[in-house]
């Protein structure tokens, strides 16, 4: 009976598959921390440079204080049911036993990620179309950029899991060789602590490796170098650039505070998209249906 109340009390709410299994905490082990670029003002040809080498590239200060203000407001606004028929947030699986039993504030420390709201909410959109990151991505991309994706990435207090070592590629049904550019932006900061991104340089030059479904749709641990890491602190409003064949993870957030963020990844407008079979074939067989 108990469980029969349980599944109705989760019945209408969308959960994590992965359920955020241990790992050695020596997959984030880094030496470095990226510095990268004050502001957009100091952006130049050398850095589209160093991008091109690395495969990724921080800024700073990209938005204002003000800017990540309101995003964090129409992110709370999708979160708490201001737009009733949005269908795109996912909860942590840690918190499927007692979620529903929270008040909409208090769900927003159990949301994992949402995704495809551009459409809903003005100010994310605003967010993902701001002159600043676009006139970074044009740069980077060498293209008119569309927008592939849009996502938010949670990682809430004590139950935000790991997100394991991937390609954002490995996720995409796209052309191999296609320029991909992910915008990574912080809405809280980003600590070490909480669970800030970790990138590999150079690993974008390597090309499609291929990953296997074990704590996500994921690079084997085994096949990591665990000497090329760098960490990626970033305060609000400070925004990661990176190649769509970056070897990238996060860690889990085992503080006690959000770490919250905007994800897009941009392509050059009018790219074809591949068939599922055809993406499996390079990244494996294992990447049926397979969300980033
Ligand atoms: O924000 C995170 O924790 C990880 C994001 C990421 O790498 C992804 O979704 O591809």
């Amino acid at each position: 009976m108990a469980q029969v109340q349980e599944q109705a009390a989760t019945a209408e709410l969308t959960f994590d598959t992965f359920e955020g299994e241990e790992y050695r905490e020596q997959l984030y082990r880094y030496d470095n921390c990226a510095t990268g670029v004050v502001s957009v003002d100091d952006f130049t040809d050398d850095h589209v440079q160093y991008y091109r080498e690395t495969g990724y590239l921080v800024i700073q200060q990209v938005f204002t204080p003000a800017e990540i203000e309101e995003a964090l407001a129409g992110y709370v606004d999708l979160v708490i049911g201001t737009y009733p028929d949005f269908r795109g947030v996912q909860f942590e699986a840690a918190s499927k036993k007692y979620v529903r039993t929270l008040s909409p504030k208090q769900q927003l420390d159990c949301v994992r990620k949402m995704q495809r709201f551009v459409d809903w909410e003005p100010r994310l959109n605003a967010m993902a179309w701001h002159p600043k990151l676009q006139m970074v991505v044009r740069r980077l991309l060498e293209a008119e950029p569309e927008l592939f994706a849009d996502q938010a990435l949670s990682k809430p207090p004590g139950i935000g899991r790991e997100k394991p070592w991937h390609q954002d590629h490995a996720f995409f049904n796209l052309p191999m060789g296609t320029p991909i550019v992910g915008t990574w932006t912080a809405l809280d900061p980003a600590t070490l602590e909480n669970g800030c991104m970790h990138v590999k340089p150079g690993t974008h030059k390597e090309g499609p490796v291929v990953h296997f479904r074990r704590r996500d749709w994921q690079i084997c641990d085994d096949h990591l170098d665990l000497n090329r890491d760098v960490a990626v602190p970033l305060p609000p409003g400070g925004v990661l650039f990176f190649d769509g064949l970056m070897h990238h993870g996060t860690p889990a957030n085992r503080s006690e505070s959000r770490r919250r963020a905007l994800q897009f990844h941009f392509i050059p407008a009018g790219t074809e998209h591949i068939e599922q079979d055809e993406r499996m074939a390079v990244f494996g067989s294992e990447g049926k249906e397979v969300e980033c």
